[in-house]
């Protein structure tokens, strides 16, 4: 075998590897490797043999792609893809070695020294900083009781071991106030759970069996990179790929059909194309008859119809044959679906039929006049989408659900799959983000305390707000972990107030992040490489263990060992303190799969290609899919998807749009996954440093906004600055900006992100938010 590398590993190596040397515009060897007395080293060539080889994964929320380090002395030198993993890793796998030996790796234990905000710190030990932790989570419980802590994660490290151990220390402390709902995809959770029973069900394995792929305000040619060959190879199969977003995005590029929509009006769409689906008779009766609640019958109160109140699972039906109201699973029922199956005079109605009477006021025109998508279109997609089987929707936790009403968007989705009766077949269904927890059940790593106080949380996207005005209580001491919050929760400028509000920020991260610059206690954690752990999550269909390749650098820990040292200060020190492989065992406990195994490389529990919901079996408590959900009508909210309109929109906020016209959504980057890798210097290198906006030649001609040079998007919360970009591939009305950027590069576009919270799943609603643009003076 040729050598894989030279020690004086640099760019060009790096560039070498990803296939891009050769690029005009890249210059020579800007980083090799010098020793301490800036002397170059020698140039010395290792043999395959001289290597040490580890593997591990990408933890942040990405799909988690297996690496393999190369250690040379102790040193991580480069990171591959694994030879036999299924898909490649991507230039943020690779530049990894640079967030391990990062300039702006914490180190030590900081302690503030200056203002918040400022960054200034001394390094403090290791003893100092669980002195100074101690006493303030004995202060806090003494003075505001447990709910004066906070816990914040979220996914910068996805392992199924560090944010459970974080959670678990809190709640055997006695609890503490937490965050209800997720940034990235509560809504998703929230239409998923009641109508199929299952999150996190993707159907990645056959999108290559896909005859059309509808990506639905998503983005996979960059968001699932690894993936993305598969839509490819559909294309090739002959599938027909469209893309429906605001922003001609990396997908729609690839794509045969880019449909603009207005953001907000998803569900329009949907219902538009629902009425097609029902008037042309385009659904597929058998399926819903036989897998769906769309038969359950629906009194004249709008209540679903049961045989036993007390037995939440006998919906009843209306049999044809017998022609009387039957339980749904009664043995060989052929239940209505339609009103003309139903009695003359019945008092009741379907669950289909309430479908179709809130899809009926979406005519074309009606749709057409709020989403901004041409009538002709609407028809062509709806008729397109129902009769080219199998097709495809896909989810991927979309940028469409990250809105007010998201839920009613990703349920919207799932109602057309399940009425065109394209679930649980190959190249069909909804691909929502997936992992290896759809397949088998993995443990938490520790057992639950026996009690936990119930303490109100904190919706994920009102955290600045809430802890500002001391919702739903004050809290004192605050701990950050896994997660960006001052670039990525919505309204940095509140949540800047709230880290200066709460006397004691702890952020334990691996790099001093805009977070950190408002802590009053850096800790240094690990990077991956740098400790063991497991990757047995929601993105990767493989069970994945985490090799510890090199020490850590200077004195950072893995945060279980963090929590460990804790616990043995509050009395719970062996529930805490054992080897990390006992936790590893304890996630895997059941599933047959075992540490040594999973040595010798990744597994994939399930061999033949996933499909969630095969056979029309979903994993509700009665094993079919259902339409009417009851949760949301226990909020007060339709039970059947309905449209809404966003109120941060123009139409929602006439006054507010008068000063904020334009509608602001986000977008993902290739070059970071969030705020992470955002300051990773290779990456910085070859891909463009300097976020920016995107905004169609009308909006920026009104405003004197030049192509190429700074704008700044603003609003009532705060300011983004970033370079316009004019172009045609925004919607007129829309502005694209960046996700992910840290304040030390000039801020994040949550500044002006909306931190509503998106209602009937707890999430976060940054693609409903109004700005409007300025070219800077
Ligand atoms: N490279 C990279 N990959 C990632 C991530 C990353 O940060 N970087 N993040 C990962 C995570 S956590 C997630 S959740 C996924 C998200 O994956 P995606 O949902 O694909 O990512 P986004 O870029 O947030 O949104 C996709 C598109 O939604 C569009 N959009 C916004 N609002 C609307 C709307 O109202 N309607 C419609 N139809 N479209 C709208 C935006 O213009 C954008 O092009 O990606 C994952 N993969
Ligand atoms: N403006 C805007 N905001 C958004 C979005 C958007 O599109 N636009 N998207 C939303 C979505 S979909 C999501 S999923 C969220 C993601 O938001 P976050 O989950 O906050 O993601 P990251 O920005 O990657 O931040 C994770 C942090 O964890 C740190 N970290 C990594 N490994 C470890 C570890 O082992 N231990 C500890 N303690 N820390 C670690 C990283 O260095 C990083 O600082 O953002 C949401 N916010
Ligand atoms: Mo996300």
């Amino acid at each position: 075998m040729k050598n894989i590398s030279d020690i004086r590993l640099n760019r060009r190596t790096l560039l070498k590897g990803l296939g891009v040397i050769g690029l005009a515009s890249i210059s020579p060897c800007a980083f090799s490797l010098v020793s301490e007395d800036k002397k170059p080293l020698p140039r010395v060539r290792l043999k395959l043999s001289d290597y040490q080889t580890f593997r591990s994964t990408c933890a942040m929320e990405c799909l988690h792609c297996n690496l393999t380090a190369y250690v040379y002395q102790g040193e991580l030198k480069k990171i591959e893809a694994s030879k036999d993993f299924n898909v490649k890793c991507c230039l943020r796998g690779m530049s990894r070695t640079k967030w391990v030996y990062h300039k702006q790796r914490v180190k030590t234990p900081l302690l503030r020294v200056g203002e918040k905000g400022e960054g200034k710190f001394r390094p403090i030990s290791w003893d100092e900083a669980l002195d100074l932790i101690e006493k303030n989570i004995r202060d806090t419980i003494a003075t505001h009781g447990n709910k004066g802590m906070m816990l914040s994660t979220h996914a910068g490290n996805m392992d199924s071991i560090k944010n459970d151990m974080g959670k678990a220390f809190f709640d055997y402390l006695g609890g503490s106030t937490k965050q209800a709902g997720s940034l990235c995809c509560s809504a998703v959770t929230a239409a998923m759970m009641p109508i199929v029973g299952l999150r996190y069900a993707d159907m990645r394995d056959t999108i290559a069996d896909s005859r059309y792929i509808l990506c639905w305000g998503n983005n996979p040619a960059v968001t699932m990179q690894a993936y993305f060959k598969e839509y490819i190879k559909a294309q090739a199969n002959g599938a027909r790929l469209v893309v429906i977003d605001p922003r001609f995005n990396e997908t729609a590029a690839k794509a045969d059909e880019w449909v603009s929509i207005i953001p907000g009006t998803d569900t329009a769409l949907a219902l538009g194309m629902i009425k097609i689906i029902m008037d042309e008779q385009l659904y597929d009766v058998d399926f819903l008859r036989q897998h769906t609640g769309a038969v359950y019958l629906v009194d004249a109160q709008k209540k679903q119809m049961r045989e036993k109140p007390e037995d939440a699972e006998s919906y009843l039906v209306y049999d044809t044959l017998t022609q009387s109201t039957v339980r749904h699973d009664a043995p060989g029922i052929v239940p209505a679906l339609t009103k003309a199956e139903l009695p003359a005079n019945a008092e009741y109605t379907t669950v289909f039929e309430l479908i179709r009477t809130e899809s009926q006021q979406w005519d074309l025109a009606k749709v057409e006049a709020e989403t901004d998508v041409p009538a002709a279109t609407v028809l062509r997609l709806a008729r397109e989408y129902a009769s080219s089987k199998p097709a495809m929707i896909v989810q991927n936790m979309s940028g469409a659900q990250r809105t007010e009403f998201g839920t009613y968007v990703a349920a919207g989705q799932f109602y057309l799959a399940l009425l065109t009766g394209n679930m649980g077949k190959a190249g069909g269904g909804v691909c929502d983000a997936g992992g290896v927890r759809q397949m088998i059940k993995i443990n938490p790593p520790l057992p639950a305390p026996k009690e936990v106080q119930k303490i109100p949380p904190i919706p994920v996207s009102k955290v600045g707000d809430w802890i500002v005005n001391e919702r739903p209580h004050p809290i004192n001491f605050w701990w950050i972990m896994t997660m960006g919050v001052l670039t990525q929760l919505p309204n940095t400028n509140m949540v800047k107030k709230a880290l200066k509000k709460v006397p004691f920020v702890v952020v334990a991260d691996n790099l001093m992040t805009s977070t950190t610059l408002y802590a009053d206690l850096v800790l240094p954690v690990t990077t991956i490489f740098e400790d063991v752990s497991l990757m047995a999550g929601v993105r990767s269909h493989y069970v994945q263990l985490m090799e510890k390749a090199v020490e850590p650098v200077g004195e950072a820990k893995p945060d279980y060992w963090i929590f460990a040292r804790l616990a043995e200060r509050f009395g719970f020190g062996e529930v805490f303190n054992q080897p990390i492989e006992h936790y590893i065992e304890n996630c895997l406990e059941g599933t047959g799969i075992t540490i040594e195994q999973l040595r010798k490389g990744p597994i994939k529990p399930v061999d033949a290609p996933w499909i969630p919901f095969k056979d029309g079996i979903f994993r509700t408590p009665t094993r079919k899919a259902h339409f009417f959900v009851e949760e949301w009508q226990k909020k007060d909210f339709a039970p059947i998807v309905t449209y809404m309109q966003v109120k941060e929109s123009p139409k929602g906020s006439p006054e507010l749009a008068q000063k904020y016209p334009l509608m602001a959504v986000q977008r993902k980057l290739a070059r970071s996954v969030h705020s992470s890798h955002g300051m990773n210097e290779w990456i910085l290198e070859v891909q463009r440093n300097q976020p920016n906006i995107m905004i169609h030649p009308d909006d920026a001609a009104s405003r004197n906004i030049r192509h190429g040079e700074w704008a700044i998007a603003f609003n009532n919360r705060g300011e983004h600055r970033a370079l316009a970009v004019v172009t045609r591939q925004i919607k007129r009305g829309v502005v694209s900006l960046d996700n992910g950027w840290w304040e030390q590069q000039g801020g994040s576009s949550s500044h002006v992100t909306n931190d509503l919270t998106e209602v009937l799943g707890t999430g976060h609603s940054c693609n409903s938010t109004l700005v409007d643009v300025r070219a800077e003076a």
